[in-house]
């Protein structure tokens, strides 16, 4: 059944997967005026509270909607020939020199309309629906005009009303070098924090501003000048950073007070510091890890040890992680990073949410939006244990029952 705003929704003998733990006991859980109104143990259940509510559903697996916290989602073109060539042992990195890579990716974005650009992304945001998002991050990057990021910012705000899901959006301006700013990229940095960052800003059209800081793309010192420009608008920050290398990014990005820093396979304990004093919060991506055949692990141990809250998320971008399937990042974040299905759970809701700044989503409880899934498994942990699309038994969004097998 769909449903409709205004009825009053009751699950009953769920188990239960509230963002941050799974609970002993079958719960149930009742849903109103778009948020959740009521969480019981069945023991504690009184039925006279089912009085005039709806039974949409008795058991099975309730979490939280997912939220996938970091995707380059919106993006013309596709990169499979890159994808031969690496398999060849073309590197990563000597593809993006050779003006391939990301660039080649700017190349047919900038050449899409808003349109094209739409009916490219929307299968993929499709595909994430259908497994269980509830809330995606949508970052430009692709572009890297002002007008080009900005089309990008559009784009992505657009299928936030074509679907029912929320979609947060980044200005990742410095991602890459373009080509007319070959051997200026201090000048290209200029036009990141002078144009595009007060234009997002006073369009409404960026929650966030983002950086690649490597050695393919920009150095600390610039990032810097990003985050400088992106609080000075009252942007949140975050970061993609130690991906590749070790530039101190992820410090550099905490001091800022950033909300994530995103890869971080070669990040240190000073990092991991750094990370844990701010609140910051590590987003793993499995998927990149596994596309770029890496072996470096990301610090899961040190995370652990100094309390960083640890959130998993799909990277979608045709370079690196091609792949619209965020079931597949648990189960890849648990084989490839050992972290518990739990933990790789809770990466993708309430760690997820607070990496978008968005607290209030990734967990059931009294009050918090009712975005949630109700899955056709029996623990919580196959989720990240087998991967299989379909397991989705019904998706309810701001308390609408919006998927129902
Ligand atoms: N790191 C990544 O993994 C993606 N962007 C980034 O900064 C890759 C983007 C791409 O290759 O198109
Ligand atoms: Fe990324």
């Amino acid at each position: 059944m769909l449903s409709s705003p205004s009825q009053r929704l009751l699950w009953r003998d769920l188990t239960l997967f509230d963002g941050t733990r799974q609970l002993d006991e079958p719960m149930a859980v009742m849903v109103e005026g778009g948020r959740i109104a009521g969480v019981w143990t069945e023991q504690a259940f009184d039925p006279a509270l089912a009085t005039g509510a709806v039974e949409a559903g008795r058991g099975g697996v309730m979490t939280p909607g997912l939220v996938d916290c970091h995707t380059h989602l919106v993006y013309a073109g596709d990169r499979a020939r890159e994808f031969e060539q690496r398999l060849q042992g073309v590197s990563y990195e000597e593809i993006a020199r050779n003006g391939g890579g990301i660039l080649s990716t700017v190349r047919a974005t900038r050449q899409a309309s808003e349109e094209q650009l739409i009916e490219a992304s929307l299968p993929r945001l499709d595909a994430l629906l259908a497994d269980g998002v509830t809330c995606v991050e949508i970052k430009s990057g692709y572009g890297l005009t002002l007008e080009d990021e900005l089309k990008m910012l559009h784009v992505a705000r657009r299928l936030g009303e074509l679907r029912p899901v929320r979609v947060v959006t980044t200005l990742l301006g410095a991602h890459a070098l373009p080509p007319e700013y070959a051997g200026n990229a201090d000048g290209y940095i200029d036009l990141v924090c002078t144009a595009m960052i007060p234009a997002a800003a006073e369009q409404g059209l960026a929650d966030a501003v983002d950086v690649f800081c490597e050695g393919i793309a920009f150095s600390p010192a610039q990032c810097e000048r990003v985050f400088q420009a992106a609080a000075a608008h009252g942007l949140a920050i975050k970061a993609h950073a130690e991906q590749l290398s070790n530039l101190g990014g992820s410090a550099l990005a905490a001091r800022y007070g950033a909300l994530s820093v995103d890869h971080i396979e070669y990040l240190d304990e000073a990092g991991v510091q750094a990370l844990a004093a701010a609140g910051t919060v590590a987003v793993l991506l499995p998927g990149a890890f596994h596309v770029l055949r890496e072996t470096q692990q990301p610090p899961i141990d040190l995370l652990r040890r100094h309390g960083v809250p640890i959130a998993v998320s799909s990277d979608a971008n045709p370079g690196t992680s091609p792949i619209c399937l965020p079931t597949l990042m648990a189960n890849m974040a648990c084989t490839f990073f050992r972290l518990t299905p739990i933990e790789a759970l809770a990466g993708m809701t309430a760690h997820a949410a607070q990496a978008l700044g968005r607290r209030e989503l990734g967990r059931i409880e009294p009050g918090a939006p009712a975005d949630l899934c109700l899955w056709d498994i029996h623990h919580p942990a196959e989720l990240a244990y087998a991967v299989q699309a379909g397991r989705l038994r019904q998706r309810v969004f701001a308390g609408v029952i919006t998927h129902d097998r």
